[in-house]
């Protein structure tokens, strides 16, 4: 008897930990899925009423605040100064090819006009105006894909109950019905995909939350979301191996196959296209004390591993309540913008190069060509592992000045110059036909 319940209960687990079984994607949805692995390089936006009180987008949950307490924030959220055509204009100066800003992130709150609860920007602030809509719109004017965040967690529905990890102190009644909460995310979900025009994606996030605790009936939800748009690609944060109906695997603050973060330990990597995120200081939401700005070397290497890896890189902003972001943010996307003008060649429209990740660095490849990317110089010659094809011809990317190269039998050895760029010292490789 016990064996059997015991059998049926693992079935239980396996059958709801499951996405969309059988899901096959749309030709349309693969060629979303090229387009987006040519990419390279979007914009992440944290942005919600949480940025009033300056702590980052974990303030309901950190300051135990309750439902109560932290509605009396949303009057204060007034950011006359949002500009979406200059956001948009900063992405594609920094390179960005898209922007997935945050619809609604834990704390329940819509970024958009939603006709499934008042908790929503344009009934419950001053400012009155669907930001998701404006951005949507300026998106499609500019032509760069919008992405929708959307946290699967909630700590204000009264319905996700059982509770999971966070949100315990927001004053809901310890009772709930999952399933209705599940009928009103879905609910949101049809509104996202279905008033603001061709969306490139949704991403999920919070899963981890309550985990196989409950039925989260993602098949439902994968199949509405490529139902109402076949190629909007879907994602889920949930530091697990890809579950079936998803279109991408993302890794937060890894590049894939690391675990730097302790969030990657079950990311197993599958065969879907991969992005990673990471902040531009350490906040994702918007922290008026947080100084510790990575710099722009340090975005760029993490850009050009990330694509070494195989993998888009998604990097965040968290906008100040006035609309504003911040000029430290802004500045270094200025730079990133340029060093991409200059070398995105290398980068956009690539994947994974065929040596992995050396001690000198990574490398990149498209068509014939392999580009190495030296972030490490530490001796003035590479060796490349004998390949299964000769290579030709070495230069430099940068001065497009010939490297003498010997191809042994082990593998390739080529000779750098002692002055090599302080941040990518780029060679392009060509191999035999
Ligand atoms: O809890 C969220 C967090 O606020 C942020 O949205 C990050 C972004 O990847 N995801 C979760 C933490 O893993």
């Amino acid at each position: 008897m016990l064996k059997n319940s015991l059998m049926i209960g693992l079935m239980f687990h396996a059958l709801i930990s499951m996405g969309q079984p059988g899901y096959q994607p749309t030709e349309g949805n693969l060629k979303a899925r090229e387009e987006f692995q040519d990419s390279k390089f979007g914009l992440f936006i944290h942005w919600g009423i949480y940025s009033v009180l300056g702590d980052g987008e974990w303030v309901m949950n950190n300051k135990k605040l309750t439902i109560d307490q932290y509605k009396k924030i949303a009057p204060a959220f007034n950011p006359l100064k949002f500009d979406p055509a200059q956001w948009v204009q900063m992405a594609k100066d920094a390179g960005m090819k898209y922007i997935t800003i945050t619809a609604k992130h834990h704390d329940g709150f819509a970024m958009y006009d939603s006709k499934l609860t008042e908790w929503n920007v344009v009934d419950a602030t001053p400012y009155q105006k669907d930001i998701i809509g404006m951005l949507a719109e300026e998106c499609q004017k500019q032509g760069i894909k919008l992405f929708l965040y959307y946290s699967q967690l909630d700590w204000r529905h009264p319905d996700y109950y059982p509770r999971g990890r966070t949100g315990h102190a927001s004053g809901r009644p310890e009772e709930g019905d999952f399933d209705k909460y599940i009928d009103f995310m879905n609910g949101q979900l049809k509104e996202l995909l279905t008033n603001y025009g061709p969306i490139g994606g949704i991403w999920f996030d919070g899963w981890w939350d309550l985990k196989e605790k409950v039925d989260w009936r993602l098949s439902e939800t994968y199949s509405l979301i490529h139902q109402l748009q076949p190629s909007s690609l879907v994602g889920s944060n949930h530091h697990r191996k890809p579950k079936p109906g998803e279109d991408f695997q993302m890794f937060e603050k890894d590049l894939p196959g690391q675990n730097k973060s302790g969030f990657s330990s079950g990311s197993e990597i599958g065969q879907l296209p991969l992005e990673t995120c990471e902040t531009m200081n350490r906040s994702w939401g918007f922290r008026v004390t947080d100084n510790d700005f990575k710099t722009s070397k340090d975005l760029i290497h993490y850009l050009v591993k990330a694509a070494g890896s195989n993998a888009n890189f998604l990097l965040n902003v968290g906008p100040m309540s006035t609309g504003e972001i911040q000029p430290e943010f802004q500045d270094t996307l200025k730079i990133i913008g340029k060093w991409l003008e200059a070398n995105g060649e290398t980068i956009y429209g690539t994947r994974g190069g065929p040596y992995g990740t050396r001690g000198w660095g990574v490398s990149t490849q498209k068509g014939d060509k392999v580009y190495l990317h030296v972030l490490n110089p530490i001796e003035d010659e590479l060796f490349l592992p004998k390949m299964d094809r000769k290579i030709t011809s070495a230069k430099a990317f940068q001065s497009k000045r010939k490297l003498k190269h010997v191809n042994t039998d082990l593998g390739t050895i080529i000779q750098l110059p002692e002055k090599k760029d302080k941040i990518d010292y780029i060679v392009e490789v060509t191999y035999q036909k």
